[in-house]
C-alpha cells in the first residue's frame, strides 16, 4: 500500500522581533531547511496550522519570505499540497486575501470560518484534499482556523457547560462530520487547531493565553477518537496532548522568547497508510543562532562567566549568538550595565536583556518579593494583583471571564 506523508509546522511568527531585534535571518534559514526536508523525506503535503506571521500587519520582509518560501516550495516541489490556517496572530482577512492566486497554485489559506448564504457555519470550503504521490486522494484536512470568540455558535447557559468550549466543540464536531461524510475509504481524516489545549506546557512570555485564557483550556475530547490525526498550533513547544500520540503540537521552528531556549524545535513528519496514522518523527530544526543565559549569584562571579564565554569570531554579525544575563545583587549597582557592556565590548554576542534580582533592603530574603518587570507579567497577572490591593483574595471567576473577553477584544485588535 502507497504511503502518504505530511509535515506538520506551526508558529513561525514571521516578523517577529526579539528584544527589538528582527528574526529574518533566522526564518530564512528555517525556510530553507524546510524545503531540503520537504525533498529529503518526499512529502505529499505541507500544513501550517497558524501563526504565520507575528503580527496584523506583517512587516514587508516577513511577507516577502512568506511568498518566496511558497513560490519555491511549489517550483521545486509542484505536486505538494499546502495548508495554511490563521492563528491568533494573523490577521486572519488579511492571510486570506491573496487566495485566489494561492488557490490556483494548490496552496489552500484558510483565514476565517465560511458561513452559508443562510448565515450558517458551513464546514465545506475547509475540507481539503490531499494527495499521494501518484495524484490519488489520501487524506481530508479539516482545515480549522483559530477560532474567536465570535465565531462561535450561541450555547444556553446551563449547569456545568461552559459556553466558549460548548461552542467550539459543537464547530468541530460540525466540520468533522464533513470531512467523514466526505471521505473515502482509506483516505485519512486530518484536523487543524489554533487553540489552547488543557494540560499543555505553556511558555509564559510569548503565547496569548486566547479564547478566555486559562479559564477555557480546551479538553482534548472535542477531537474525535477516529481523527487519524490533529495538527496543532499556539504552544510553542512540541508535544502530544492528552496521551493521544495522534493530537499534536509541533511548537515553534525557533524560540520565540529567551526562556524557550531549552524547547527540542522541531517541525513533525507523519506518515499514513490505508488512513491511519502509521508513524511519526520530530525533526530537528538547526539552531541558526545560539542563545546563552547567564545566571549568577554575584557581580563577579556573572562578569567571570561572561569573560570566559565561549563565542566563535567567525559568525556573520546576524548569527551572532543573543545573550541574557541575571545578577543577583544585594544593594542595586549602577554601574553594572557598564561593567557588562565592558566585558562583552568587541566580542560576537548580542546582549538582549541584562536582569537584576534584589535582595538586600533590610528585609529577610524570604520576606523580600523581587522586583517586578511590568513587560514579564501577564496581563491576567496585572489584573489580579490590582485587585488584591483593594480587596480580599483573588477576583471570582465570572470577573476573570469577563477580563478576558476584553482582553481578547483588545489583542484581536491589535
Ligand atoms: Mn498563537
Amino acid at each position: 500500500m502507497r504511503s502518504f506523508r505530511l509535515l506538520h509546522t506551526a508558529d513561525w511568527h514571521l516578523g517577529q522581533t526579539l528584544h527589538g531585534i528582527p528574526r529574518d535571518a533566522e526564518h530564512a534559514g528555517f525556510l530553507d531547511w524546510l524545503i531540503d526536508r520537504i525533498g529529503e523525506h518526499r512529502v505529499d503535503a505541507l500544513v501550517i496550522a497558524g501563526d504565520v506571521f507575528d503580527g496584523q500587519n506583517p512587516p514587508i520582509p516577513a511577507l516577502a519570505l512568506f511568498y518566496r518560501f511558497v513560490a519555491r516550495a511549489k517550483a521545486l516541489h509542484p505536486r505538494l499540497d499546502i495548508v495554511v490556517v490563521a492563528g491568533n496572530h494573523d490577521s486572519a482577512s488579511r492571510l486570506e486575501a491573496p487566495s485566489p492566486l494561492m488557490t490556483e497554485m494548490g496552496v489552500r489559506v484558510i483565514g476565517t470560518l465560511p458561513s452559508s448564504a443562510a448565515g450558517m457555519f458551513d464546514p465545506s470550503p475547509l475540507i481539503v484534499p490531499l494527495h499521494d504521490a501518484d495524484g490519488a486522494v489520501a487524506a481530508r484536512c479539516v482545515a480549522m482556523p483559530y477560532l474567536r470568540p465570535s465565531d462561535l455558535p450561541a450555547v444556553e447557559e446551563a449547569e456545568d457547560v461552559d459556553p466558549l468550549i460548548e461552542g467550539v466543540r459543537r464547530l468541530y464536531s460540525q466540520a468533522w462530520s464533513g470531512g467523514r461524510e466526505r471521505c473515502g475509504t482509506g483516505e485519512a481524516l486530518i484536523l487543524t487547531g489554533h487553540c489552547y489545549m488543557r494540560g499543555g506546557a505553556l511558555s509564559e512570555l510569548s503565547e496569548r493565553k486566547i479564547l478566555g485564557g486559562n479559564l477555557h483550556a480546551l479538553p482534548v475530547d472535542i477531537f474525535p477518537d477516529d481523527a487519524a490525526y490533529v495538527a496543532l498550533g499556539h504552544l510553542h513547544r512540541a508535544q502530544a496532548v492528552g496521551g493521544r500520540e495522534a493530537v499534536r503540537y509541533s511548537g515553534s521552528p525557533i524560540p520565540l522568547a529567551l526562556d524557550e531556549q531549552p524547547y527540542l524545535h522541531q517541525v513533525v513528519l507523519t506518515e499514513f497508510a490505508g488512513g491511519q496514522l502509521v508513524g511519526h518523527e520530530a525533526l530537528r530544526v538547526p539552531r541558526h543562532v545560539a542563545i546563552h543565559r547567564v545566571s549568577e549569584a554575584s557581580p563577579e562571579a556573572a562578569l567571570d562567566r561572561l569573560k570566559r564565554l565561549e563565542l566563535d569570531n567567525g559568525l556573520a554579525r546576524d548569527a551572532w549568538p543573543f545573550l541574557e544575563v541575571t545578577v543577583t545583587l544585594p544593594e542595586p549597582r549602577p554601574a553594572l550595565r557598564d561593567e557588562v557592556e565592558a566585558v562583552l565590548a568587541g566580542r560576537p554576542v548580542r546582549l538582549l536583556k541584562l536582569g537584576v534580582r534584589l535582595t538586600g533592603s533590610g528585609q529577610t530574603l524570604a520576606d523580600s518579593a523581587p522586583p517586578v518587570d511590568l513587560a514579564s507579567l501577564e496581563p491576567e497577572e496585572v489584573f489580579r494583583r490590582l485587585y488584591r490591593r483593594s480587596h480580599d483574595g483573588d477576583p471570582e471567576p465570572d470577573l476573570m471571564a469577563a477580563f478576558h473577553e476584553l482582553l481578547t477584544g483588545v489583542q484581536e485588535t491589535m
